[in-house]
């Protein structure tokens, strides 16, 4: 089993060495049905074998787990009850990528495709030359491998400087839904000049893990982690949203280099974390609400992720409230229901992540994570201005729902 283990990494390792896209042939996702008894074995599974899982959702009782072509891991996870939601993951991405280059075609928009790193900047600075004197462009500092992380602020113009809002995507590389949510949120406000800009500047960050974003486009679409090396280690690395200082280290989070979950060998040991949470912390004005844009499952969650246990109650009472102004406006778009509660209770546990920093190190009570709607890291094209309105219309109304309690 071991050797068959080592046998895929090679494959996985030497196919980037040439160039060439890493593959996926013979994968497949199943969505497990969870039940009362079932989860801890199918979790044993999956870390055992270190199997990327890719959602879950206890509320629907389900699980997604990618199955690498291994009769042995399919036998014992068959012993569950699934389905079948992607029967071969290369031929979904290439279908995904196929379908793309039918449509480039008769494409009209910026949100009608999922865009390069490069091309993102030359967006953002557009933005900027369209509307100097709402948007500012600022550097959150540099990646592992060297790229600058920017951010855009966004406000109504009138010179005085307000209380933030910050909003980052991208913190997962393959999720590249939150990459174009974020650049709509950002469009939006800019087209539309919502009242809550009288209130707040906008801080958002599209992508906060360039380098995996870069990667996932030019060498392994499935890429979650940023691209730092772990000494000792032959695999590359690190979960940023692992990497927090906040509870670092706990459970839900690997101390194994080759894990999609690694949380580095020591807490904000990445470039990336190190950037963010110094760029956070210093904004002077405080922050009145943050964001971190995930996908997919749909849900809307606030703190904790790290522990089963929830915030004192007068601040889950705030953050109730928040989440259910989301959870209304969202579905009042596309009519899909986001699951809210705290992370633990509604995804899993998961220590050391951005969320649990900004309410347990900052105090900023409204700090919450989405995931997406959707089936798959790979979503169409067809995806991007649906799910964009819906997440659009969940962060007014959150911000919104903050201004009236001022
Ligand atoms: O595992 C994660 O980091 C998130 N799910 S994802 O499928 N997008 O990877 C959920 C994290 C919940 N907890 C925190 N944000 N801390
Ligand atoms: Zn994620």
């Amino acid at each position: 089993m071991q050797v068959l283990l080592l046998l895929f990494t090679i494959l996985s390792v030497s196919s980037t060495i040439s160039g060439e896209k890493v593959k996926y042939n013979g994968y497949s996702v199943l969505r497990m049905q969870l039940n009362s008894t079932n989860y801890l074995d199918i979790k044993s599974i999956a870390d055992h074998y270190n199997l990327d899982i890719w959602a879950k959702n206890p509320v629907e009782q389900w699980m997604d787990i990618m199955i690498p072509p291994n009769q042995e891991i399919l036998k014992l996870i068959q012993r569950h009850t699934n389905k079948v939601s992607i029967a071969d993951v290369e031929e979904h991405i290439q279908l995904i990528e196929q379908n793309a280059q039918v449509l480039s075609k008769k494409r009209q928009g910026f949100f009608d495709y999922f865009p390069t790193f490069a091309q993102i900047l030359v967006w953002l600075d557009t933005q900027n030359a369209l509307y100097p004197t709402r948007t500012l462009i600022f550097d959150v500092g540099r990646t592992y491998q060297g790229t600058m992380i920017k951010g855009i602020r966004i406000s109504n113009g009138n010179g005085v400087q307000k209380k933030a809002i910050f909003f980052q995507a991208g913190i997962h590389a393959r999720e590249w839904i939150t990459v174009t949510t974020a650049l709509y949120i950002i469009q939006q406000l800019l087209v539309t000049s919502p009242t809550v800009l009288n209130t707040f500047d906008f801080y958002i960050v599209p992508v906060f893990n360039v380098d995996g974003y870069i990667y996932t486009h030019t060498t392994d679409r499935l890429w979650r982690k940023n691209r730092q090396p772990v000494s000792g280690s032959s695999c590359f690395g690190t979960d940023l949203n692992r990497n927090y200082e906040y509870m670092w280290g706990g459970e839900g989070s690997s101390p194994n280099p080759c894990s999609e979950t690694y949380r580095g060998p020591f807490s904000v040991s990445s470039p990336e974390v190190t950037a963010i949470t110094g760029y956070v912390s210093s904004i002077s004005t405080g922050v009145a609400f943050f964001l971190d844009i995930h996908s997919y499952a749909a849900m809307f969650m606030s703190p904790w992720s790290y522990t089963y246990a929830y915030p004192p109650s007068a601040d889950f009472a705030v953050q109730s409230r928040l989440m259910t102004a989301a959870q209304d406006a969202i579905r009042g778009v596309n009519g899909n229901v986001y699951a809210i509660g705290s992370a633990a209770n509604t995804i899993y546990i998961a220590s050391g992540g951005s969320r649990d920093y900004t309410y347990g190190t900052l105090g900023i009570i409204p700090s919450f994570g989405v995931e997406i709607f959707g089936n798959s890291f790979i979503a169409p094209e067809s995806d991007i201005l649906r799910l964009g309105r819906e997440i659009y219309a969940g962060v007014v109304a959150v911000a919104g729902g903050i201004t009236n309690s001022n």
